[in-house]
């Protein structure tokens, strides 16, 4: 990796590619580590949708930190708080990082975009300028130590549409600033920008996608352009909306009662999913 001692990327750098899979709370955070996913990303848009909120500084850091806690106690597997922004200032960036790192998250990811910030799917993105994300990069930078906790830097520029060649400035700018790994962010629907990004891109600081917008590319292809992650970051998420959209139907619906029951997992599970625990 670019920088040294990055403990959890440097874990698992022996692996072809890393897959991050997506949580947003201590049940979502337990059924992942169980499936053997190479770390966790607590997701913004998860947690605030988990809350009833909009995915956007709503939901405050603070209560970002207390359900990245929920997840840490769930699993050994690394994990990634995504931080957004990282709530408006370099200082509170920095303070929201170092107490993550306090929680025992391994690494938080802030990302380019102004405050507050919008998902990358709800449009009309705005960038900060990128010497103002680097400032706020070099601020964590001071107060986080490298050898227990990673520092993720987020370009948007492509979702903003700025082009490749933007994206590739910001994402060095931000690896100088003193980000271990950087993620690139594209919501195209098949991974074309993405390839040209790695095509281009000079450094040897890893590089980790989203594939939400183009996930019907086959792995492989993560791998062979360059990529050194991917993180699964609404999967489950959408997964359990749809469950719970369904099964709320057939509660409604359905007459003929016992078939109601058929897919759903028994109490005794849900029971036993935290029994043998000294969380
Ligand atoms: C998140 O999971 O909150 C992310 C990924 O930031 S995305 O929603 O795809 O932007
Ligand atoms: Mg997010």
């Amino acid at each position: 990796l670019g920088h040294q001692q990055v403990t959890f990327l440097d874990e698992l750098k022996s692996k072809q590619l890393l897959q991050f899979i997506g949580v947003h709370d201590g049940l979502s955070g337990a059924l992942a580590a169980s499936l053997g996913f190479d770390g966790l990303w607590v997701s913004s848009l998860g947690m605030s949708a988990t809350a009833g909120l909009r995915d956007r500084n709503e939901l405050t850091w603070t209560e970002c930190l207390d359900i990245a806690e929920r997840v840490v106690a769930c699993t050994n597997s690394p994990v990634i708080l995504d931080g957004s922004e990282g709530y408006g200032s370099p200082s509170i960036a920095a303070l929201f990082a170092r107490r993550a790192a306090k929680r025992g998250v391994h690494a938080i990811c802030f990302e380019d975009k102004a405050f507050p910030k919008s998902n990358s799917f709800s449009g009309g993105t705005v960038l900060v300028p990128s010497q103002e994300f680097v400032t706020k990069l070099q601020r964590c930078r001071e107060v986080i130590d490298r050898s227990s906790f990673a520092l993720i830097g987020r370009t948007e520029a492509l979702v903003a549409g700025c082009g490749v060649n933007e994206a590739i400035d910001r994402a060095c700018l931000y690896y100088e600033a003193g980000a271990d790994a950087i993620i690139v962010q594209s919501v195209k629907s098949d991974a074309g920008e993405m390839e040209l990004f790695m095509s281009r891109w000079p450094r040897q600081c890893p590089i980790i996608a989203i594939p939400t917008a183009y996930a019907r590319t086959p792995i492989g292809k993560y791998k062979s352009i360059g990529l050194t992650g991917i993180v699964w970051a609404n999967q489950l998420l959408r997964a359990s909306i749809s469950s719970m959209r369904e099964f709320g139907k057939r509660l409604r619906d359905d007459t003929q009662a016992p078939l109601v029951e058929v897919d759903l997992i028994p109490i005794s599970e849900v029971l036993s999913l935290f029994e043998n625990t000294d969380r």
